[in-house]
């Protein structure tokens, strides 16, 4: 792109590590999540910029550069450091965003909680990061915002600098009108999100789920829809939708409306766990974890996440299905939150209980059920794990898309597994060879685990071909290349008319 890309995330793209006493900054050590994900877009611009917060203390000058070039395997760049005092982070984003927010997006609307909440901080923080993505772009670049953190950014940033086309993307899913619309801030955010040139989605249903929130609450809105396109399926599923809005019409705006999963890296997935090491480390899980069936579960310490659901279904089956004791092991790896969130904090607790409760019950001197890791593991353990497994048990009860699942098709490279897969996760839409199950039903979830452990080997490898499929055609460079073909419609000079 013959432009420059402003990424506004609220996490910076590198981790700092104390090395002999001195600061530095390191490229983050594992290639997957987030954060390489949107850093791949940096060798397809000519500069880009990434706007982040760090932490200074209040009320003092801070003690950093705020803007600093770097250069890494991703390309050169520059990155914007926004300093935010303690409390403001708190306050916008352990509680308004995590505490509020969150619980709407996903639509726990009876986790909702206003009691804590800190709008003005939140507002005040976005504010911040408008003006520093603002004051750092150049004429006519691109500002891609992401996420909901950061809703009321756009708005802003169209308020200072009419010149720059605003994209934003929402990883997480986007709740039906009647869901989003319990905020009392809801005018706010959906103003903020019609200032946009581009919002994007995952799936269509949280593109239609938005156009319609739109539509209701502002007049004069003119949507444009089309079929959903392939390998999307339309039909039978629980957030099958058989159109998608393309652009909306709106106060002699056109804001393009982009929906489109994003992909893993199949390549690099499968050259880590089919190199020499690799090889060595699936043996070695799979010695380690000495089960005839390895199931394995990836997420992150989320009621979301359906993580205690997932329990409750495993100590069923050990009870449902007796002759499995000492044969089968489940893997579970579900990252601790940061600190400061009292939510995620409560569900860890009760997720380690219930791990407790059934070892305590089930286990013996050489066989426990569980093996439970609340600590990150390094890139080529978690591929190497997803390699070991017979059965990846991926579930959550809402998941923007869930990347987890793609990453274990793509570990797997042919080989046969089985993955159980909820149909609220968005990746769903996409993986209708998955074991697909209902997480708030107990007898989907039962079913879903025994049909994923009676499948004959014929299935398993056939359904997994299908999948690998899917995952290698659609992957993290197919999207990337989708993406920059939305920004090119966005700078085009020529714009089709409202
Ligand atoms: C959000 C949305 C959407 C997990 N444990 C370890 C580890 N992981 C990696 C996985 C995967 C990533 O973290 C998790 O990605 P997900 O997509 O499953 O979920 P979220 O983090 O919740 O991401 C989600 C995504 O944004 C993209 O838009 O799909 O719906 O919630 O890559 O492998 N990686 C390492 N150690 C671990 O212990 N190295």
């Amino acid at each position: 792109m013959n432009t420059e890309l402003v990424i506004v995330y609220h996490r910076q793209p590198y981790e700092e590590v104390m090395e002999n006493g001195k600061l530095v900054l390191r490229e983050p050590r594992s290639p997957n999540g987030i954060l390489p994900t949107i850093k791949r877009f940096f060798s397809h611009v000519d500069k880009a910029v990434w706007v982040a917060w760090k932490k200074s203390p209040a009320g003092k000058t801070p003690n950093f550069e705020r803007r600093i070039t770097l250069s890494d395997s991703f390309g050169a760049y520059d990155v914007v450091r926004l300093p935010l005092d303690a409390g403001q982070i708190n306050q916008f984003y352990h509680v308004t965003s995590k505490e509020a927010l969150w619980p709407v997006l996903n639509s726990f609307p009876w986790l909702y909680s206003t009691e804590n909440t800190h709008w003005a901080t939140f507002r005040e923080v976005n504010r911040l990061f408008a003006e520093a993505a603002c004051e750092h772009a150049a004429p006519g670049a691109v500002v891609w915002i992401h996420d909901y953190n950061l809703w009321l950014v756009p708005k802003f940033v169209r308020q200072l600098r009419p010149d720059l086309k605003i994209a934003f993307l929402h990883h997480t899913p986007f709740p039906a009108a009647d869901v989003f619309n319990i905020m009392p801030w809801r005018d706010e955010i959906l103003d903020s999100l019609l200032a946009c040139d581009m919002v994007g989605f995952h799936i269509p249903r949280y593109s239609q789920n938005f156009c319609a929130l739109a539509e209701g609450l502002r007049a004069g809105i003119v949507r444009h829809e089309a079929p959903v396109p392939e390998p999307i399926h339309t039909t039978g599923m629980a957030m099958s939708e058989t159109v998608v809005t393309t652009h909306l019409d709106y106060q002699g705006r056109r804001i393009l409306i982009d929906t489109w999963p994003i992909g893993t890296s199949p390549d690099l997935i499968a050259e880590t766990v089919d190199s020499e090491d690799g090889r060595a480390r699936t043996a070695n899980i799979r010695r380690d974890m000495n089960a005839e069936i390895l199931i394995v579960s990836v997420s992150r310490v989320d009621y979301a996440k359906g993580t205690r659901q997932q329990l409750e279904a495993f100590e069923r089956m050990l009870l449902r299905r007796p002759e499995l004791a000492g044969r089968v092991k489940l893997l579970l790896v579900t990252v601790s939150a940061a600190d400061g969130m009292a939510v995620y904090k409560a569900e860890q607790t009760k997720i380690e209980q219930l791990v407790g409760r059934i070892n305590g019950h089930f286990g013996t001197m050489s066989w426990l059920p569980i093996m439970l890791s609340t600590t990150p593991m390094p890139f080529e353990e978690v591929v190497c794990a997803y390699r070991a497994a017979d059965i990846a048990w991926i579930t959550p009860l809402r998941d923007g898309l869930n990347l987890v699942c793609k990453e274990f098709v793509a570990a797997k490279n042919g080989e046969s597994g089985v993955l159980v897969l909820s149909e609220f996760a968005g990746s769903a839409m996409e993986l209708s060879d998955a074991v697909l199950v209902n997480p708030f039903s107990r007898n989907s979830m039962d079913e879903g685990l025994d049909q994923a452990l009676d499948m004959p080997l014929q299935e398993r490898s056939e359904r997994m071909q299908r999948l690998l499929a899917h995952v290698r055609k659609y992957d993290l460079a197919y999207w990337t290349k989708h993406v920059m073909s939305q920004f090119a419609k966005l700078t085009a000079d020529e714009k089709p008319a409202p």
